[in-house]
């Protein structure tokens, strides 16, 4: 251990993979008010469910994996952060791609309206009903089909947790090339439905680049095929593409192959506290500068996200030196072939810029326990800010130099009593902040302030309103603050013709058509 400053560091030998938890949902057990009335959405021209199609689906299914009993449906008509509700009475459990095919083939032709699910960790409302949806669960889709150690790549059903799919491929030496907090819970086919960004983008870029192939089945039930496992082939359109981030609105992926990178030999994590963003931004900067290629991880917490973990969860800060706490932390990871290499790097970067008067208290770890508890600082804020009540969550891309403006634009703008907590952490390395307006309850004041607001506010500095969660249900209205009226033609163009009932996913991405 050696000591400098107030600054520790801490290294051993021993090399780590990052802890994995089921994320806990909402703290609160009373439910959201329904969508339909908190939101007020008209119901589109579905056919309503009848004994007949439910007669149907049990004679395709065994009995157990068609559900309507109301008590079981609530789980899967309420999304994860208890923002929305639907009132689906039937929620399906296929277990292989003929099924699904048959299952939408049957739904198209009677006009009856589908939501696929697959964990419902989704943050936009996107994977609850809005109505009385379908709710077509990929949860049973769950097989591993082949594993190429070599050219490392995995083919498997879209059904697959995250978690389960990183510990297989780390028996083989390799990694999955995206990691998040909901890791233990979200299916693979959710995440590249939605296009999951999470904590290692800047190093493994996203899944438009990873997911070699898929399997989709379209609204009709025609299977179409894209599951290639090639690293390069220009053979035409890639349509898999369609399928990456259109969070079931245009067809189900039931088959996934995804290039996973060989696991780090060595990890390194930089727990630091710093005093101003501006001293943010320049850690960032000497990040990329001086850590190059072994750099993995680069995420920022402010204090008021912080506190939410260690206030609620219980978790430990490391860096106690700060008397009352930093107003930014920032969590650097290294992952690199060779411990002591990385760790005098990672050192060298951390003196510097102690030195310079950048970082004002940190601690650096490649010890399991520590690693592990430093990580969960981040990645179990979602989990610690619902004990506040509720939480407008708002994720958004902004230009770095106005990454946390938006926050302080928040706390000058909304004055109510009725806020707990405005805060705002992120992957500051994709220029991605995740904004957190938390209140006791929903409140409808509250939401008119923050909307379009929070939009137009982004849009004006040529931001995305959905930097990695999606449109889902929540943000079809402000799609256009994002997307020009050309490129949202040309999408309900793809939609109508692609989903011409437009049963997959209604009210969602693009609303009304
Ligand atoms: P669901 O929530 O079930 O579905 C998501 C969307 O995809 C829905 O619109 C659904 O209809 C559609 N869908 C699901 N499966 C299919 C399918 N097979 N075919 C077609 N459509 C389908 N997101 C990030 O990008 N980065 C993060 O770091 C991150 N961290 C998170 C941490 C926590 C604690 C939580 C709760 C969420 C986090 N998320 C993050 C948000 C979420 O988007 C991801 O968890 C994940 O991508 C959703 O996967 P899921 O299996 O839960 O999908
Ligand atoms: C994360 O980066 C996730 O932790 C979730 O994207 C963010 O809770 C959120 O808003
Ligand atoms: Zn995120």
């Amino acid at each position: 251990m050696i000591q400098s400053r107030g600054f520790t560091f801490r290294t051993c030998s021993h090399l780590i993979r990052k802890k994995y938890y089921v994320v806990s949902r909402n703290a609160s057990s009373a439910l959201p008010e329904l969508t339909s009335v908190r939101y007020k959405v008209e119901r589109g021209p579905y056919a309503t469910l009848t004994d007949g199609h439910v007669n149907f689906f049990t004679n395709l299914l065994d009995q157990n994996r068609v559900v309507t009993d109301p008590d079981e449906c609530e789980g899967y008509n309420v999304d994860w952060v208890k923002m929305v509700r639907g009132k689906s009475r039937l929620v399906l459990k296929p277990k292989s791609t003929e099924e699904v095919s048959a299952i939408l083939k049957y739904c198209n032709e009677n006009r009856l309206a589908v939501c696929p699910q697959s964990g419902n960790t989704g943050l936009v409302g996107g994977s609850v009903p809005v109505f009385d949806e379908i709710v077509l669960s990929m949860r049973l889709m769950n097989s591993i089909i082949d594993t190429d150690e070599m050219a490392g790549v995995v083919v498997c059903q879209a059904g697959c947790i995250l978690q389960s799919l990183e510990e297989h491929m780390h028996k083989v030496g390799l990694i999955m090339p995206l990691d998040l907090g909901a890791k233990g819970s979200c299916l693979i086919g959710g995440c590249v439905s939605t296009n999951a960004g999470g904590l290692r983008l800047l190093r493994y870029g996203n899944l438009h680049g990873n997911v070699l192939g898929l399997e989709a089945v379209k609204a009709n039930g025609e299977v179409l095929n894209c599951l290639n496992t090639l690293k390069k082939d220009n053979t035409g359109y890639h349509l898999k593409h369609l399928f990456i981030g259109s969070e079931g609105t245009l067809g189900i992926v039931t088959k996934v192959a995804i290039q996973c990178p060989p696991s780090p030999k060595a990890t390194n994590v930089a727990f630091l506290g710093l005093d101003s963003f501006d001293s943010v931004l320049k850690t960032y900067c000497s990040a990329k500068a001086n850590l190059g290629e072994i750099l993995s991880s680069c995420e920022m917490i402010d204090k008021l996200s912080l506190e939410v973990c260690t206030k609620y969860l219980h978790l430990q800060n490391p860096i106690t030196s700060g008397g009352d706490g930093h107003n930014f932390y920032m969590l650097i990871e290294t992952a690199g072939s060779h411990l002591a290499h990385d760790e005098e790097k990672l050192n060298a970067f951390v003196e510097k810029a102690m030195n310079e008067g950048i970082i004002a208290d940190g601690t650096l770890s490649s010890e399991p326990s520590k690693m592990q508890n430093m990580w969960a600082l981040r990645e179990r804020i979602t989990e610690g800010i619902m004990h506040e009540g509720y939480v407008f969550k708002y994720d958004v891309s902004l230009p770095l130099k106005d990454f946390y403006k938006i926050i302080e634009a928040l706390r000058e703008r909304l004055k109510s009593p009725e806020i707990r907590r405005i805060s705002g952490y992120g992957h500051i390395g994709d220029g991605n902040i995740h904004v957190q307006v938390a209140t006791k309850e929903y409140n409808d004041e509250i939401a008119a302030q923050l909307e379009p607001f929070i939009f137009e506010y982004v849009s004006k500095l040529h931001g995305s309103v959905s930097a990695e969660h999606g449109i889902g249900f929540k943000k079809t209205k402000f799609l256009h603050y994002s997307k020009d009226a050309s490129v949202i033609s040309l999408m309900k163009q793809i939609k109508r013709m692609m989903d011409p009932n437009h049963i997959l996913n209604p009210y969602k991405v693009l609303h009304p058509l």
